[in-house]
């Protein structure tokens, strides 16, 4: 196994933490015992739990406006699962990472496997991109892609699709995540219905090449880079989608892909209530689409998702395996300190709703006692599990904090030395 991070740095930025940790931890015991909750069964619930991270989120973001590059900046997709193992050596919370194809196309997918086992990095979803061209393709994608008017792009975009699953096959993913450009900036410059049957009839091309361990996950979004329609604008017409696809196709849910204010945990009771929740893309958002750090705005709305998951957990919904994967931007911080950080807010928000006392809620819930229901989600939320997580990190060879960690083992400034400045490129706002 190759560590990233040397294992004396960790060790000893560890050893200066362990004995606060420890007496936190068995304090933070002491007071969730009297409230019949046994701290270890959550803090081996929180090590179990993994969350991918997006291939594309290890180099500097942009936006449509301009994109600042950081140092060091991964060249390729070899540098950006080194990147990836920094992150999951020191969290011990992503264990796989999610590709972008083409940015991540290589000729010898042999040689990026072994580099995914040599760093204990296994490989999610993996994304199709037709929304951007690239140089020599034989159709544009300035129209669309899977929805567009013209059968041969059409078939171009599908035929990316089941490349797509070929790749991932070879490097044991096993779901596909769609997400499309496809949409109008003009009242009339496209016909609602029509667009979305040629897209229906494009995807059921791709879903009949799927694997049958595969699953197939359609994102929808709202607006951007079509600022007047989208084809799969919301959680609705996902529905729709997976419902016509069959029983192999699932809704993605990217918590920034939804207007302001929406209830996103609701959306999610709801997919899980008809088996159709595929997973998430995980980021935050003050306005639309920012893609910012998971956790940085709302960390609440984070927490009431989650309390939705560990709800259908405990019920055991019947094949309830949703993907887990973060999808954010990070323009003005180091991208590897952004997803670390990203990973651990998606663990507190997990390990606050296994604190949920759901046989009380459910008590207020039926006496219609609005104000102990909020209170009994609001207990779990006010917690400071911030100990179960550091112990279940640093259990697992994990750091007890990772950002200093991290900051202390000068990975960056090394390899800034190694990887030249790179201009542009890469994906931001997905
Ligand atoms: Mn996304």
């Amino acid at each position: 196994m190759t560590e990233m991070i040397s294992k004396a740095v960790v060790e000893a930025e560890n050893a200066s933490r362990r004995d606060a940790l420890l007496r936190d931890y068995e304090s933070l015991g002491e007071r969730l015992a009297r409230r019949g909750i046994e701290i270890d069964s959550i803090k081996e619930k929180v090590a179990a739990y993994g969350v991918a991270v997006p291939s594309w989120g290890v180099g500097t973001g942009g936006t449509r406006f301009a994109r600042f590059p950081g140092l060091g900046e991964p060249r390729n997709i070899f540098d950006k699962l080194e990147d990836c193992g920094v992150i999951h050596q020191l969290t011990r919370a992503t264990p796989t990472v999610s590709l972008h194809i083409p940015w991540d196309k290589v000729s010898d997918l042999t040689a990026l496997k072994e580099k995914g086992v040599a760093l204990g990095l296994g490989f999610d979803a993996i994304n199709s991109n037709t929304f951007s061209d690239v140089p020599g393709q034989a159709h544009s994608y300035k129209f669309g892609s899977l929805s567009h008017s013209d059968a041969a792009t059409r078939r171009q975009a599908v035929e990316h699709n089941l490349e797509c699953i070929e790749i991932g096959r070879a490097l044991g993913s096993k779901a596909l995540t769609v997400w499309i450009g496809d949409g109008s900036n003009f009242p009339g410059q496209s016909n609602f219905t029509r667009a979305f049957e040629r897209y229906l009839e494009a995807m059921k091309a791709v879903y009949a090449a799927l694997p049958d361990d595969w699953r197939v996950f359609t994102e929808h979004k709202m607006y951007e880079p079509a600022f007047y329609s989208t084809v799969v604008q919301d959680w609705g017409t996902n529905y729709l989608i997976a419902q016509e696809l069959g029983p192999k196709a699932f809704c993605l849910v990217d918590l920034g892909h939804h207007a302001p204010n929406v209830n996103i945990e609701m959306i999610v009771a709801r997919l899980i209530q008809f088996r159709k929740l595929g997973g998430f893309h995980f980021n935050d958002s003050k306005y639309g689409d920012d893609d910012l750090d998971t956790g940085s705005i709302d960390p609440y709305r984070l927490f009431l998702v989650f309390n939705e998951l560990v709800d259908a957990e405990v019920r055991g919904v019947d094949g309830f395996n949703p993907a887990h994967m973060l999808d954010q931007s990070h323009n003005v911080t180091d991208p590897i300190e952004s997803l670390i950080t990203s990973a651990m807010e998606v663990c507190r928000a997990y390990a606050q709703a296994l604190l949920v006392d759901r046989k009380a809620l459910e008590g207020y819930q039926q006496e219609n006692d609005a104000l102990m229901a909020s209170e009994t989600l609001k207990a779990a939320f006010r917690t400071d599990v911030e100990p179960i997580l550091a112990m279940a990190r640093l259990e697992h060879g994990g750091a007890i904090a990772p950002v200093a960690t991290y900051r202390a083992s000068g990975y960056r400034a090394k390899v800034a030395g190694e990887r030249p400045a790179v201009a542009g490129g890469g994906g931001g706002i997905v």
